[in-house]
């Protein structure tokens, strides 16, 4: 474990090679590494730096890694260094589109204050979770001040990165129609600030349209009383020319600033704390039932019985966690 404490010792002096070192590590899906993993993170969670927590999502093509180059990049002008997670839960099925990615944030993956990480998701949407929280301490404990989140928008993907982040962006193309973009409800309920991306040139009008029909959703969930007045929040940007990028920045620190001195803030990053420790400990019990052979073989029975309608499934859970304590 001595070379864990050298690792975590180059992590906390934003050594690059063992920052990507040590995502690696907790990417790992090996048993060992994973006992290696645990220690590493112990020995970072103690850091007491607390960088800004980004979560962004968006559909394919909406404009989310030339927003993060361009935002990425002021934030460097304004002397503040940025990590990027990038996370492609898509890619269990499609075998991983992200990893591109790097190329088309070309500026900012030159700079040094800047550090991309695309992660190819190869497991389940836990293990996904799970890694990107320990990667996000990493960057934390490296002294990032701001570590952004990337996901693409599939449903469960930007519930899991709002549940580790401060704050919330939803990235949106101007639309063609009047509906909203099938952007679902709860999405709609999770963001804190909804930027509307690509406002310029022809699709400038359509860019503010599309922001005003969202403003006129969001009064629905206007109601954060943690909250300042006008948040959630609609935001018209171009990430070409940079326009509008500069507001966001401001807003997002006017809401942190907010929420920090409300207590909401710690209060959110407890409850998020708590939250994946429950987490941890429902992935560890299936874990350990998966690794008991005879637990294994009547889960499969006892799946059988409940596919027929011969037992319940509370009855076979009960059964199950009978068989598990013995
Ligand atoms: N006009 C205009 N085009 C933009 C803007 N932002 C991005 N684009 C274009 O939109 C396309 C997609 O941009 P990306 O940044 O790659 O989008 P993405 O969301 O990262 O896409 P994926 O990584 O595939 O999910 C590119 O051709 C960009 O040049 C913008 O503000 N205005
Ligand atoms: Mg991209």
């Amino acid at each position: 474990m001595n070379e864990i404490r050298t690792l975590a010792h180059k992590i906390l002096k934003k050594d690059r090679r063992a920052i990507a070192q040590g995502i690696t590590l907790v990417e790992s899906s090996r048993l060992d590494h994973r006992e290696e993993a645990l220690c590493l993170i112990d020995l970072l969670s103690k850091s007491d730096n607390k960088s800004l927590r980004i979560g962004l999502s968006g559909t394919p093509g909406v404009g989310k890694s030339t927003f993060i180059e361009k935002f990425g990049l002021m934030l460097i002008e304004k002397g503040l260094s940025v990590a990027v997670l990038a996370i492609d839960p898509s890619s269990i099925k499609s075998g991983g589109s992200i990893l591109g990615d790097k190329t088309r944030m070309e500026k900012l993956s030159r700079r040094s204050q800047a550090f991309i990480r695309p992660s190819p998701s190869l497991t389940y949407l836990g293990g996904v979770s799970r890694r990107t929280r320990e990667s996000i301490t990493i960057c934390e404990a490296a002294g990032f001040d701001v570590v952004i989140i990337e996901t693409v928008g599939v449903g469960q993907s930007e519930t899991m990165v709002s549940e580790m982040s401060d704050l919330f962006l939803l990235l949106l193309s101007p639309a063609g129609g009047d509906d909203l973009q099938g952007v679902k409800r709860g999405i709609m309920e999770i963001a804190d600030i909804i930027v509307v991306n690509k406002a310029d040139g022809e699709l400038k009008l359509a860019a503010a349209r599309t922001q005003a029909d969202y403003a006129g959703a969001l009064e629905l969930f206007r109601d954060r009383e943690e909250d300042p007045a006008g948040f959630p929040k609609v935001s018209l940007v171009s990430s070409i020319s940079g326009d509008g990028i500069d507001t966001v920045w401001l807003d997002i620190q006017l809401l942190m600033d907010w929420r920090k001195e409300s207590g909401s803030w710690l209060k959110r990053r407890e409850a998020q704390a708590v939250h994946w420790f429950k987490n941890e400990v429902q992935n560890r019990i299936i874990n350990e039932m998966n690794n008991k052979p005879d637990v294994k073989k009547q889960m499969k029975i006892l799946s059988k019985k409940v596919a027929l309608n011969e037992l319940s499934p509370d009855s076979a859970a009960k059964k199950i966690i009978e068989s598990f304590n013995k």
